[in-house]
C-alpha cells in the first residue's frame, strides 16, 4: 500500500500541474479542472455489512475532500447501469462500484473506457474476460472466506458420523454468493456432510428467516446453519427460536461478516462462528481513486485483510468494534 500512497502523492502533484484529471476529453472534467469527482453506484442497503460500506466510503471521500456523487441502486443491476452512464454524461474523472452480480457489465464498461474514464470495482466483481475495462478490484476473497467457514465445521464436527447442513445463499448470481457456495464445498468434503437444502435469503434478515422457517419445515434434523452473511443467520436464529430449538446449540450456526449485531448474537453463544468481511473500504479506494484519476497504475487485484472469530474473541472484540 506504500506504493500506492507515493502514487497518489505523484497523482495529486500530476493533477495540481495539469488541472485536470483522466475522464472526459481533459479540461472541464472535475469541475473547475483541479477538482477531483467520483461517481460511485452502490448495491443497496440490504444488510449491516452495506450501511457500514456505505458509511466507509462516504466519509473517507469527505475527509479527503473529494466530490462523491453516491446512487443507492436498491439491488438492481438496471439501476447500476443508469447510474454509470449519468456519471459518463458527467464526466466525472472516476467510476468506482460494487457490482450487484458478476455478469452483464461488458457493454456499460466499454462506454465508460471509450469516454477515457477509469472504472474501480469495490466489495464485489465481475466476470469479464477483458480486466482492462476496470483498473482494480477492491475487495474480499470469498472463495477463502468460504473456505475457513468450512474448516471450522471439519473441526467443529469432528466426532459426528452424520451432519446435515442448510445453506442460507447470499444474492444469486453475486460474488461472493457464487464464491462463498464454492469455498465451502471445496473444503467439508467427507461424505458425512450432507447439504441437505441450499436457497438464497438475498443477503437479508428477512429473507434468512422466510427461508430457514421453510427448511425446519421440510428437514426435521438440521445440525447447521452455514449462513452468506451474518444478517441471514440473525433472521435464521428468529426461526429457529420460533420452532422452539436453540440457535448455537441443537443447531449450529456458522455466518460471514462480522458485523456488530452478528458479534453480539456469537457473543451469546446463538452463532458459534463467523468469518470477517471487512467493509471499511472507504479509505483504499479514496487512495486509489486519487492514483487512476492521476493516470498512475495501481495493483489490478488489491485483497483485504480479514480474520475468523470465536465466541471468546467476540466478546473481546465487541467493545471496539467500529461496525
Ligand atoms: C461482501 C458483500 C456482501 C456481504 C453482505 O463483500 O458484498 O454483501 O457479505 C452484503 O452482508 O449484503
Amino acid at each position: 500500500m506504500k506504493k500506492l500512497i507515493g502514487a497518489a502523492a505523484v497523482g495529486a502533484l500530476l493533477i495540481a500541474l495539469t488541472g485536470c484529471a483522466g475522464g472526459g476529453d481533459g479540461g472541464e472534467a472535475g469541475g473547475d479542472g483541479g477538482d477531483l469527482i467520483v461517481g460511485f453506484s452502490q448495491v443497496g442497503a440490504e444488510s449491516g455489512w452495506r450501511t457500514a460500506n456505505t458509511k466507509s466510503i462516504q466519509s473517507a471521500f469527505e475527509d479527503a475532500g473529494i466530490e462523491l456523487k453516491f446512487s443507492d441502486a436498491q439491488g438492481k443491476q438496471e439501476n447500476q447501469i443508469k447510474a454509470i452512464r449519468s456519471y459518463i454524461q458527467q464526466q466525472v474523472d472516476v467510476i468506482a462500484f460494487s457490482p450487484v452480480v458478476e455478469s452483464g457489465w461488458d457493454t456499460v464498461l466499454k462506454e465508460a473506457k471509450e469516454a477515457g474514464i477509469p472504472v474501480v470495482l469495490t466489495d464485489r466483481s465481475v466476470d469479464s474476460e477483458d480486466d482492462s475495462l476496470y483498473e482494480s478490484f477492491l475487495g474480499s476473497d470469498f472463495i477463502v472466506e468460504g473456505e475457513r467457514a468450512g474448516d471450522w465445521v471439519n473441526t467443529e464436527f469432528a466426532d459426528a458420523d452424520q451432519v446435515n447442513i442448510v445453506e442460507l445463499q447470499g444474492t444469486t448470481g453475486a460474488a461472493p454468493a457464487n464464491d462463498r457456495a464454492e469455498g465451502f464445498r471445496n473444503i467439508v468434503t467427507d461424505p458425512k456432510f450432507e447439504i441437505v437444502a441450499s436457497q438464497t435469503g438475498d443477503f437479508t434478515r428477512a429473507g434468512g428467516k422466510q427461508v430457514m422457517e421453510a427448511f425446519l419445515q421440510s428437514n426435521p434434523d438440521i445440525d447447521l446453519v452455514y449462513a452468506h452473511n451474518d444478517d441471514m443467520g440473525l433472521g435464521a436464529i428468529e426461526a429457529i427460536e420460533a420452532a422452539g430449538k436453540v440457535p448455537g446449540t441443537d443447531i449450529k450456526i456458522v455466518t460471514v461478516d462480522a458485523v456488530k449485531d452478528g458479534m453480539t448474537a456469537l457473543s451469546e453463544g446463538k452463532i458459534n462462528f463467523i468469518v470477517e468481511c471487512s467493509p471499511l473500504l472507504g479509505p483504499q479506494l479514496v487512495e486509489i481513486a486519487e492514483a487512476v484519476a492521476a493516470g498512475e497504475t495501481v495493483e489490478k487485484r488489491i485483497v483485504t485483510e480479514e480474520g475468523t472469530f470465536t465466541q471468546e474473541e467476540a466478546i473481546e472484540a465487541l467493545p471496539d468494534r467500529q461496525y
